[in-house]
């Protein structure tokens, strides 16, 4: 897979060189670009930014140094054999970055990050390239970021560990909370290794009992514990189908119950755990 990133501070992508990604390009799995987009300014002053059209607070950046970079940046990806680009646009007004846009984006030869400071990119350079290849505005959470390069950092590295041959161990993210289908999406309950005992604390005995099967419910009413307390909408967003028997008992002693259509709520409580 191929990385272009063209931001204001490449140095911010540093980390882009070190643990899961910066293995995975050593191992030859990705070929990252990291490109200043000063470079495509031509000014004394190297102007990106410039006031909004309208009036209002902030600095919008400009539609040339985009235009000549992203120009530039696809032509020699292509003629370097890329193919199949996809521009990704992180910005907090783009739709949820999810496990199953990471999925989707982690089969894809070619991804191109515009990540913006200030209040944005002029709408006029993500309409001229949606003409030219798909176009992926995304947000990583409900909260604002001085600027998006994190979000890059945050979105390579949950796309980088999906390539084969970057985990390692291809079960490594069967189980993932949002795995798409994994565990009907509930989230990922306590893990433990050694020592058996740490500081008087021991960890729970089925773990050790080798009882493959109550092992493995043990964990689905931890995730199912875990998701209830921390995740509440997953629960009442689940197809009550991917629930059995003893999900609805775990469900029923954490206070849940079906309602008519099937879905489960949680019965109000005089008290939170
Ligand atoms: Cl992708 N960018 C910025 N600036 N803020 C954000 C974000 C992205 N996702 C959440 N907040």
């Amino acid at each position: 897979m191929r990385l272009d990133v063209v931001t204001i501070f490449p140095e911010y992508l540093e980390p882009l060189n070190v643990s899961l990604v910066g293995k995975a390009r050593a191992r030859g799995r990705l070929d990252v670009h990291v490109h200043d987009l000063r470079r495509w300014t031509y000014d004394r002053h190297n102007t990106v930014d410039d006031t909004p059209y309208g009036g209002g607070p902030g600095m919008v950046m400009k539609t040339e140094p985009w235009g000549d970079a992203l120009d530039e940046i696809t032509a020699d990806g292509y003629e370097a054999g890329a193919h199949g680009p996809v521009l990704v646009v992180p910005t907090p007004s783009g739709r949820p970055f999810t496990q199953e846009v990471a999925v989707e984006l982690s089969q894809r030869p070619w991804l191109v990050f515009t990540p913006a400071r200030y209040e944005g990119i002029d709408r006029r350079v993500t309409e001229e390239y949606a003409t030219r290849m798909p176009v992926y505005e995304v947000s990583i959470g409900d909260y604002v970021l001085a600027g998006g390069e994190a979000a890059v950092l945050v979105i390579t590295e949950a796309v980088a560990r999906l390539l084969p041959g970057v985990l390692g161990n291809a079960e490594s993210h069967r189980d993932d909370s949002f795995a798409p289908g994994a565990m009907a999406n509930l989230l990922e309950g306590p893990v433990y290794t050694k020592p058996p005992v740490w500081r008087g604390r021991g960890i729970p005995d089925v773990l050790l009992s080798g009882h493959h099967g109550r092992i493995a419910r043990w964990r689905r009413d931890e995730a199912l514990r875990r998701t209830a307390l921390h995740r509440p909408d997953l629960i009442e967003r689940c197809d009550p189908a991917a629930f059995d028997k003893k999900d609805r008992e775990t469900l029923s002693i954490l206070g849940w119950a079906p309602e008519p259509g099937g879905r489960f709520w949680r019965r109000p409580r005089d008290v939170e755990e």
